[in-house]
């Protein structure tokens, strides 16, 4: 019986494991549903017929004792350590179209920053960091468990780990390390509750050991998990993985450094995808904009009022009936839609709009009778759509599996947001991908029968199990209700969601692909945008999320409240995201999505999300409004908070750059900074934006006191340039107003600033710059700017990549200066001179080339 257990280890500074098994669907696996607690008596496997060589390594691995736990055992695997190896397998994979493997190189194991090592009986292995020998992963503890729809396998940590990651979560950024468990699971999370699985999954954890290094593992898998932290009952601190099905497909990341990781994972997952300069802007949002007048009323008001609005947003309230492309023929007019977004555009701004999966099964609703013909919903057992109930009522949703499904995606887009005679948006929202089902269980439509129309035209009941091809999953197995239950906040799998026993166009079963689904619908959106207008940059937004996702798509952290534990939360939220989950883009709904916000909560969260990647205001239908504009002190801070934002867009945009460049994090944790630090490990009310700021908002509920920690540099109030000697000790700051925020520079950077606002980020880019030279430690100090056009997809040659030295006498800017433009730089500003002396240097200097100056 060929049954194998796969294993790849390679890369360049970093390692990777890859297991997977192939099983004969002639092996008839016994029905043993054994009771939980027979985990005991299982002891694994065992190691034979070991071949080793330099760069592969191979065994066989044979069961010893019984563990059918929860599923029948897979008796006999098959290890191996080598390269990227394609080997046939039932057992369900993540679709390499999905989330492309990094392309493999021969990396020899000698190589390698780290080293693989395994004992034969019971199987277990351990990696262990070359440099050092600290063994950062080691599974002797607890025998491998591999069943068809139960797989384990539980790591020795540290005690006292500091463990960051498993996203989406709203838990503390440093993971709780007892009797904790993350589950996996995308789901609809109103209230971003703790301790629970929201919209997105990515399974991916860094270990941070101080001084020791840093280093992440990456279980490349899309099945339901729950992850569990905790401590054996010999003390020994772990971390298990419980998989519903799937393999195990490892990758390990050497680091060292915690940035080093970040653009590791990055590389295994795919690199960010490169946002336009619009969308750096402030966006403006409301669900429960009765009609379009109101909109244009409220884009009115911004301007009247002068806060510069960037972006205006359409929720469902535009559409007839909640259908996607529609427009409400009373409340939102086409025509006056479209001259709406002609005036935004005219005064350059932006605007866009929502879509669902969730498509109404009407009969004379073109979007379905087109999905229809095309077959691109996902099916009923009896071969029927599969029916669900969504904003719209009944609706089916798309098979994103399906071959057609993404020409009808882009058809139904290009149709709907034909510049010419429609909606000409410049980018688009996906929200309830999760999929969201408003069943409240699982019996919605739940005897469905092939009475429908669909029906009628000759869509043939899906063949379930027949040849076997690869990585379909198992067969039979129970998809609906497997026995080992995730914890998942609405019981079932199914639950508020897709069936899990859905099967896909291409085999596969949502029980196995359930959490990219929302993925894939950003995806498939991002690539429909791109066949509208190839030439610039998409812009997509979407609720839910799987790892990998930055290559498609930005996020914001779904439907919060507008609660100051909110406001707190999303520092961590969006840390989780631009540091350890490689999608930079995100933010969340500032001043709170559902509940009433309150005028100094909602200042205080103009401020924060002014210094997060993604800035939109956003409102339930049941919230009153929150506009910026509505209260005195908002008005005020987020007049300050958008000037001050402004002026630091190209800094961002060009940290956005180099995210998308080579994965370095745009927003991070003070520790990945200062990495011996210990003090900084739990530090989640704070951030570094890009390498240059570090920014600590008040953080108490209706406070004007904050407390925050300085490490040991130099630092700079970014306000007014004053040196402050951190010391690695913790600040009090009283009196902080409603319209301030502490932000410090941190000594050894510079940064390129425009030297005013404006508007609009197009009126934006033809502002002068001016650079802000704080000096470190040593007296020196370095930054970069990127500079292109903002919305080309490929600019080609015409982007300048510009670096500044400060070297403590003489300042220089050198690189590449392939964008033309007019803009100077009118000034190099140096501080930390003696006494706390600023420096300035009057230019201008054009960008076309290299500059410089000595005292
Ligand atoms: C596991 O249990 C099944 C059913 O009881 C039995 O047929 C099989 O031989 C057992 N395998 C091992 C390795 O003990
Ligand atoms: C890796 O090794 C395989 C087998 O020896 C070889 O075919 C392939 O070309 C090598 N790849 C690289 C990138 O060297
Ligand atoms: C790695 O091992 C191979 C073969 O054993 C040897 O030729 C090579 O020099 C080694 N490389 C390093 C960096 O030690
Ligand atoms: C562990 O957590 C679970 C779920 O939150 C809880 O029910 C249980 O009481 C906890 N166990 C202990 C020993 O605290
Ligand atoms: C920005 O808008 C304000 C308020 O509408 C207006 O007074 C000002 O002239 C505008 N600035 C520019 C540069 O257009
Ligand atoms: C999924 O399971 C449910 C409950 O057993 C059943 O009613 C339904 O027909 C199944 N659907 C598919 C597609 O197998
Ligand atoms: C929000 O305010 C409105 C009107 O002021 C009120 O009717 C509603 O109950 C409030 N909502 C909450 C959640 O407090
Ligand atoms: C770069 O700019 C030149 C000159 O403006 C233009 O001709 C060329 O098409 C641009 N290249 C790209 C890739 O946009
Ligand atoms: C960097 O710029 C300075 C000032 O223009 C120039 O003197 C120096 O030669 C440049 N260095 C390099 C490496 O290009
Ligand atoms: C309970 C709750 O607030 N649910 C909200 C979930 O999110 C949608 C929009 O995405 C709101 O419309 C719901 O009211």
């Amino acid at each position: 019986m060929p049954v194998s257990l796969l294993w790849c280890c390679l890369l360049f500074a970093s390692f990777h494991c890859r297991m997977a098994f192939l099983w004969i669907a002639s092996l008839v696996l016994c029905s043993l549903w054994g009771a939980r607690g027979q985990t005991e008596r299982c002891s694994g496997y065992e190691a034979i017929n070991v071949l080793k060589a330099d760069s592969y390594l191979i065994a066989d691995l044979v069961l010893i004792g019984n563990c059918s736990s929860h599923s029948s055992d897979i008796e006999n695997l098959r290890l191996l350590v080598e390269y990227q190896t394609d080997a046939d397998s039932q057992v369900f994979q993540v679709q390499e179209h999905v989330l492309p493997r990094p392309r493999s190189e021969n990396a020899s194991s000698n190589s390698s920053g780290l080293q693989f090592s395994f004992t034969q009986s019971p199987f277990a292995f351990s990696v262990t960091r070359a440099s050092t020998g600290e063994t950062l992963f080691d599974t002797a503890d607890t025998p491998l468990i591999f069943e068809t729809q139960y797989i384990r396998l539980r790591t020795r940590l540290p005690s006292n780990p500091n463990i960051y990651g498993l996203g989406e979560h709203s838990d503390d950024f440093r993971l709780p390390t007892w009797n904790y468990t993350r589950t996996l699971w995308n789901t609809e999370s109103p209230m971003i509750p703790n301790g629970l699985n929201l919209y997105g999954s990515h399974p991916v954890y860094f270990d941070h050991r101080g001084e020791s290094g840093t280093h992440g593992v990456f279980l490349r898998s899309s099945n339901g998990m729950d992850v569990k932290l905790g401590t054996s009952d010999q003390g020994q601190q772990f971390l298990e993985y419980n998989v519903i099905g799937g393999v195990f497909d490892f990758y390990f990341l050497a680091g060292p450094t915690p940035r080093d990781v970040s653009k590791q994972y990055a590389e295994v997952v795919g690199l960010p995808a490169f946002v336009p300069y619009w969308v750096l802007g402030f966006h403006q949002c409301k669900y429960g904009y009765k009609s379009i007048d109101e909109v244009r009323q409220v884009v009115d008001t911004y301007a009247a009022v002068g806060i510069p609005l960037e972006t205006m947003w359409g929720d469902i309230d535009y559409m007839s009936d909640h259908q996607d492309f529609t427009t409400d023929g009373s409340r939102y007019p086409l025509e006056k839609v479209r001259q709406l977004v002609q005036s935004l555009h005219d005064n350059g701004q932006h605007y866009v709009q929502i879509l669902d999966p969730g498509i109404h099964r009407a009969g004379g609703y073109p979007t379905y009778t087109r999905g229809a013909e095309q077959n691109v919903f996902l099916k009923a057992a009896d071969g029927s759509f599969y029916r669900g109930f969504q904003w719209p009522g009944e609706v089916v949703w798309p098979d994103w599996l399906h071959p057609n499904t993404q020409e009808w995606w882009t058809d139904e887009i290009r149709r709907f947001y034909d510049p010419n005679s429609g909606v000409n948006v410049d980018g688009l929202w996906v929200d309830m991908n999760e999929a969201s089902n408003m069943c409240e269980s699982t019996s919605c439509f739940a005897s469905t029968s092939a009475r429908t129309w669909v029906a009628n035209k000759g869509i043939a009941v899906r063949k379930r199990y027949g040849d076997p091809v690869p990585f379909l999953g198992v067969p039979e197995r129970d998809l609906f209700n497997p026995l080992y239950r995730i914890q998942n906040r609405w019981g079932d799998i199914s639950s508020k969601t897709l069936w899990t026993n859905i099967t896909n166009a291409d085999g596969t079963h949502q029980y196995d692909t359930h959490n990219f689904y929302g993925t894939m619908m950003a995806g498939a959106t991002r690539n429909a945008l791109l066949s509208r207008n190839s030439a610039v940059r998409p812009f997509v937004l979407t609720r839910s999320t799987f790892a990998g996702v930055g290559r498609v798509a930005a996020h914001w952290f779904g439907d919060n409240a507008s609660r100051w534990d909110h406001y707190r939360t999303t520092i961590r939220q969006m840390l989780s995201f631009t540091a350890l989950h490689a999608v930079p883009f995100v933010g969340s709904d500032v001043c709170g999505f559902n509940e009433n916000a309150t005028e100094k909560m909602c200042a205080r969260w103009a401020l924060l999300g002014a210094f997060q990647p993604f800035y939109r205001n956003h409102a339930d239908i049941t919230a009153n409004r929150q506009e910026f504009y509505l209260w005195p002190l908002v008005t005020q801070a987020a007049k300050k908070a958008i000037d001050t934002r402004y002026k630091l867009l190209d800094y961002m945009y060009t940290s956005l750059w180099k995210a998308s460049a080579d994965g370095t994090p745009n927003a991070s944790p003070l520790w990945f900074f200062y990495p011996s630090d210990s003090n900084t490990f739990g530090i989640q009310n704070q951030w570094m934006l890009g390498d240059a700021l570090l920014v600590s908002p008040v953080v108490d509920d209706d406070s004007q006191s904050v407390s925050f920690y300085l490490p040991d540099d130099i630092w700079y109030d970014f306000w007014t340039f004053e040196q402050k000697a951190g010391g690695g000790q913790t600040h009090r700051l009283d009196g902080v107003q409603w319209d301030e925020i502490p932000v410090h520079i941190r000594g050894g950077t510079i940064l390129a600033m425009r030297t005013e606002s404006a508007n609009t980020t197009a009126q934006l880019r033809e502002k002068n710059f001016r650079i802000i030279v704080a000096p470190g430690k040593d007296g020196t100090a370095k930054g970069e700017l990127y500079l292109d056009d903002g919305a080309s997809l490929d600019v080609g040659g015409n982007k300048s990549e510009i670096g500044f030295v400060w070297d403590g006498q003489s300042f220089a800017a050198n690189g590449t200066f392939g964008f033309e433009t007019d803009v100077k730089v009118e000034r190099v500003v140096v501080l930390g001179g003696e006494g706390g002396e600023v420096v300035t240097h009057e230019g201008p200097w054009g960008l076309g080339g290299g500059f410089g100056f000595h005292l």
